[in-house]
């Protein structure tokens, strides 16, 4: 059965609705970042770029560096992007636009994301980096999905009791990195851990500014809680959304993170700009 009209949206020129993308504007390789403008802090690097394009807060630019085809995709703010992006990427390699067929042989990308981050550790200092090895889904949009094959109970179990998580919140969920690009992008300047990804930036991430927040001790909650050697390192917004529809999906994902606030010493990045160049030059050079 062809996937219908209001399911797989595609515009009048082709391409798919939010991304403005059609199959032939991608590489195999892409990479992720939050804001807008740090597209072409990537691309400037790029020997070429030779596709550009920009819908809302979603801007595209595809280009060749060290020979390899890369296309870097602002996804904006939250989990709620990260659905849109990944879901319609996917439909850019694995379904047929003409037919509307999922094909039969499938293409895995690779995902990279380059993102900004609060640390939750006061030995991760603001102007560091940091691998997710594992993300902590604590929003819940990846509940619209079966997520069974990717869940680790053992650690959302741990997580539950240990910080006497609310019944009236989405259920957490823990999903991997991909191991394969964790060891491409792995080195002793990099700092490890598993990274929580909020739905909101102020109260689902602790912040308290006019209103009451359910739990206020959170924070304090996550940067306590240890697994079998594995702490709660940093907090952001994409990470486990990534994480958990690449892997549903078949792509492979890892998330690098320039960390620019500090959530318990309450410091922020005086230069936050240095680290994300240093971390975006890390990148390319890993690629
Ligand atoms: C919040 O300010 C945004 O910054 C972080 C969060 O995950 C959220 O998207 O990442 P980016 O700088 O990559 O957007």
């Amino acid at each position: 059965m062809p996937i219908k009209a209001s399911e797989l949206i595609l515009n009048p020129d082709g391409s798919i609705y939010h991304l403005n993308l059609k199959p032939e504007n991608i590489g195999q390789i892409i990479i992720f970042v939050g804001d807008q403008d740090r597209v072409e802090k990537v691309t400037k690097h790029f020997e070429v770029i030779d596709f550009e394009t920009q819908k809302r807060e979603f801007k595209t630019q595809t280009g060749t560096f060290k020979g390899k085809r890369i296309s870097v995709i602002s996804t904006g703010i939250g989990p709620d992007n990260i659905d849109i992006v990944l879901n319609e990427l996917d439909a850019l390699v694995n379904i047929d636009f003409t037919t509307r067929q999922v094909k039969e042989t499938l293409t895995s990308l690779d995902i990279i994301r380059i993102g900004t981050s609060g640390s939750l550790q006061k030995d991760i200092p603001v102007d560091s980096m940091l691998m997710s090895t594992h993300a902590l889904d604590i929003n819940g949009m990846l509940h619209s999905y079966k997520v069974d094959t990717i869940t680790n109970p053992d650690i959302e179990e741990a997580f539950l009791k240990h910080t006497n998580w609310s019944e009236n919140k989405a259920k957490p969920i823990v999903i991997s990195n991909s191991k394969t690009l964790e060891k491409r992008f792995d080195s002793t300047t990099i700092y490890k851990g598993l990274t929580a990804t909020a739905g909101g930036f102020y109260g689902p991430q602790g912040r308290i500014l006019r209103l009451q927040i359910q739990d206020t001790e959170l924070n304090n909650k996550m940067d306590t809680f240890l697994f079998n050697g594995i702490r709660i390192t940093n907090l952001e917004m994409e990470t486990a959304a990534i994480y958990g529809l690449s892997k549903l999906l078949g792509h492979q994902a890892i998330s690098l993170n320039a960390i620019i606030a500090n959530r318990v010493t309450g410091t922020f990045s005086e230069n936050p700009n240095k680290i994300m160049d240093e971390l975006i030059m890390y990148t390319l050079k890993h690629i």
